[in-house]
């Protein structure tokens, strides 16, 4: 059987090596719990669908799951038997724990060269709506007792490589008890692209600068079909992993995304999670996985959301296949406020944060409300029969709410 615990304590303290400052250093698996609930009993299932015996085996077993596993999770009507699996995983994760964290997204640019189609939020130079932001409006973002920032922007065609480390640097100095997560690998390939600045350089400057960690964004679907389709000219699923690699070598934690609901298939979802699944037994640098689902907006590329259950299902999906990665986030501002409490209860360990100013989702009329507050947050955790746990951006634990 796989020892989990065992298996993250070992990453858990390479990385803790690397790490520059007290800030810096990820939270170890005492910290996040995994120790304490490293072996958790298994309840009885009551399973219907047969499909879903022997992945229960597998699960009860601490075996890997296949890709058929994880097409036959999102195709089962079994919906209760893949909730209580789920949720058995996330226990032996963290418990009855559940992670927030305050922060702030920043979103300095919509202005962005590329054309993806699911993207209601990218605007071109001198479109209605487009706009940037100055340093002082990127700096008022570093309001209140938030503990992460979060910077992701459009790809601009002009702002200058240096302009960014400007902003991670401004914006470290005005609040040094923020930790930066910024730049998508997507944004870090376009400072190759643009302007000739490699990985390994732009995010040494950055770390240097205060970049702290990186967000999740910009995978999309690793799958050359959805590539071709729906992002042309992005950084494609090689690179996505390549620039997340450099990072993870260079002590620079990262999350991972995966945008579903739109035109791909249930098996794409499923090899794209195996693949983050791959990258992460080799370096261990993912602290999240945000199942994204897609937000209909404007671009319409199909005419309803994703039903709830279909997302419950993702995130046990995601729980199970990935089971070497510390949190799955049930991302409340694409799910609804309703949807993603109920997500706590199907494997999700994660409620990402009170958010404040977001505009990516929103553009795409993402229907919660733009920030919910701390107390908003321990309130849902503990509706859904959990424990809140205040985080840090590198999952180190602040408050438990008991
Ligand atoms: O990469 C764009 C997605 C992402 C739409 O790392 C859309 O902690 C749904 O990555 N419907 C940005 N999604 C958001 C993101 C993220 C969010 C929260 C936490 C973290 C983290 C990362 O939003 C983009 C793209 O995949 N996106 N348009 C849309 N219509």
């Amino acid at each position: 059987m796989r020892d989990f615990a065992f298996t993250v304590i070992q990453e858990s303290d390479s990385y803790m090596a690397m790490a520059t400052t007290v800030e810096d250093v990820a939270a170890t698996p005492e910290t996040i719990g995994v120790a304490d609930n490293g072996h958790v009993e298994a309840p009885d299932i009551l399973i219907s669908d047969p499909d879903l015996e022997s992945i229960w085996e597998k699960v009860k077993h601490g075996e890997r799951l296949s890709a058929e596993d994880g097409v036959k999770i999102l195709e089962t009507e079994d919906f209760s038997a893949v909730g209580l699996m789920a949720d058995y995983k996330k226990r032996q994760f963290s418990g009855d724990k559940v992670y927030f964290v305050l922060n702030r997204h920043l979103n300095p640019t919509n202005i962005c060269v590329l054309s993806c189609k699911f993207c209601d939020y990218a605007k071109k130079p001198g479109a209605e709506g487009a706009y940037e932001m100055s340093m002082e409006e990127m700096l008022d973002h570093l309001d209140g007792d938030i503990r992460e920032l979060h910077v992701v922007g459009g790809h601009h065609p002009t702002w200058p490589f240096e302009f960014y480390v400007d902003m991670i640097r401004e914006l470290h100095n005005a609040r040094p008890d923020v930790q930066i997560k910024a730049f998508t690998a997507s944004e870090i390939d376009y400072f190759w692209r643009r302007w000739k600045v490699p990985p390994e350089e732009s995010l040494a400057i950055f770390k240097e600068a205060g970049l702290s960690s990186m967000p999740g964004g910009g995978a999309e679907v690793f799958s050359d079909r959805i590539h071709k389709l729906l992002l042309p000219g992005k950084a494609k699923a090689d690179r996505w992993l390549e620039i997340h690699r450099i990072a993870h070598g260079m002590g620079i934690k990262s999350n991972c995304t995966i945008l579903y609901g739109h035109v791909e298939t249930f098996r794409e979802r499923i090899d794209h999670l195996i693949l983050l699944r791959e990258l992460q037994d080799e370096t261990g640098g993912f602290l999240a996985l945000i199942p994204l689902e897609y937000q209909v907006g404007y671009t319409k590329l199909r005419p309803r959301h994703t039903p709830p259950m279909d997302d419950l299902k993702m995130l046990a999906a995601s729980r199970l296949i990935l089971d070497n990665v510390l949190a799955i986030k049930s991302y409340w501002v694409m799910l609804g406020e309703a949807t993603a409490g109920m997500g706590l209860n199907f494997g999700a360990n994660d409620l990402d944060g009170t958010i404040g100013k977001e505009r990516i989702a929103h553009a795409a009329l993402a229907d919660s409300p733009a920030g919910i507050a701390r107390r908003n947050m321990v309130a849902s955790i503990k509706d859904a029969g959990r424990i809140p746990v205040e985080r840090d951006a590198l999952y180190n634990e602040i408050t438990v709410y008991n």
